[in-house]
């Protein structure tokens, strides 16, 4: 049997949180024979609502879960863990931009990534999801600087499926038959959600979305401002931010980073908003060759942290 491997969820006592460990719990993120002991932080103001969600875990009964550790405390929750999705944060309500809560999270970040750097297993793997996630991520660098590079990334996987999602929707084909949607730039309004080497997966083979759509106005117009604004979207329906799709997409995130792919594209955000484009189908040797593309590929782009730098009024 396998060892069990530690996921720390930050942020666990809130709505992605919630959604999010049963998933872990339930090998949706590290697989169905990979055991795992949750740790879950959260501030004391949730401590409460905390406890709960370990006694829910623990009713939930869940055979791959060996172990819950649910803490105020950021070395506890730290301590020896292999994977880290960063979720606890001030979340963006209605009518705020990102902008907005960028300096709530600052204070915040530099005290995770010092315990993560001193605390966490060698070669822990680490999700931002708390908006701003590039810049909470590039704050989790500067702080914990012997994590390398190429193990801190940031959540543009929900844009990505949120993209696939449309196109299945608008096509009435199964989204499992997308495939190789880009998401390229910030995760923010900005984004530019590229079906450009799209395709649909038919009884006739591959075929590109461009094709099977035949609507470019829509391709280069609502399609994109529905990918861009969906979370505004969810926001003004649920007057809560996206929780179960976000939670799912941190799943699909870790699990095609650390087990492999095999779409030809899938973007995880790495540092400074840079999309990684793999141009490779998966096989057993992919995981070891993708760790020579990283440092490669993060080749910083620095002008993206220039854009929000110039994009965030002085105070
Ligand atoms: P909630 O407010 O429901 O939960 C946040 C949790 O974080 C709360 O339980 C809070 O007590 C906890 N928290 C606050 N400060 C903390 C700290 N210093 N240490 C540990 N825990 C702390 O927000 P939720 O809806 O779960 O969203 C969490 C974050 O995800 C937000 O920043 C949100 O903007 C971001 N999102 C990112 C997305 C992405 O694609 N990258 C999409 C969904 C979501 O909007």
């Amino acid at each position: 049997a396998k060892e069990p491997m530690r996921v720390l969820v930050t942020g666990a006592a809130g709505q992605i949180g919630y959604a999010l460990v049963p998933m872990i719990a339930r090998g949706v993120m590290l697989g169905a024979d990979q055991p795992v002991i949750l740790h879950m932080l959260d501030i004391e103001f949730a401590a409460e609502a905390l406890k709960g969600v370990k006694m829910e875990l623990i009713d939930a009964a869940f055979p791959l879960l060996k172990g819950v550790v649910a803490t105020t405390d950021v070395v506890e929750a730290c301590t020896g863990v292999n994977v880290a999705v960063m979720v606890g944060g001030f979340p963006r309500k209605e009518g705020m931009e990102r902008k907005d809560v960028m300096t709530k999270n600052v204070s915040i970040y530099k005290a995770q990534a010092s315990a993560l750097e001193a605390h966490a297993a060698p070669n822990c793997k680490v999700l931002v999801v708390a908006n701003p996630a590039n810049t909470n991520a590039l704050i989790l660098k500067e702080f914990a600087p012997s994590i390398p590079e190429k193990n801190i990334s940031c959540l543009t996987r929900l844009d990505h499926n949120r993209a696939l999602g449309q196109i299945s929707e608008r096509l009435g084909v199964q989204v499992s038959d997308v495939k190789n949607a880009i998401i390229w730039g910030n995760h923010s309004s900005s984004q530019y959600p590229d079906v450009n080497h799209a395709t649909v997966k038919t009884s006739s083979g591959e075929k590109p979305v461009r094709e099977l759509v035949q609507d470019d106005e829509w391709l280069n117009g609502e399609f994109i401002a529905t990918v861009q604004q969906r979370g505004a979207a969810i926001i003004k329906a649920r007057k809560l931010s996206s929780a179960l799709s976000a939670a799912s997409s941190a799943c699909d995130h870790i699990r095609d980073w650390v087990l492999g792919t095999a779409e030809v594209c899938f973007s995880p955000c790495v540092l400074f908003g840079i999309w990684l484009i793999y141009m490779q189908p998966f096989n057993t040797e992919f995981v070891d060759h993708r760790e020579h593309l990283f440092p490669w590929v993060c080749t910083l782009m620095v002008h993206t942290v220039c854009l929000l730098v110039l994009s965030t009024p002085s105070q």
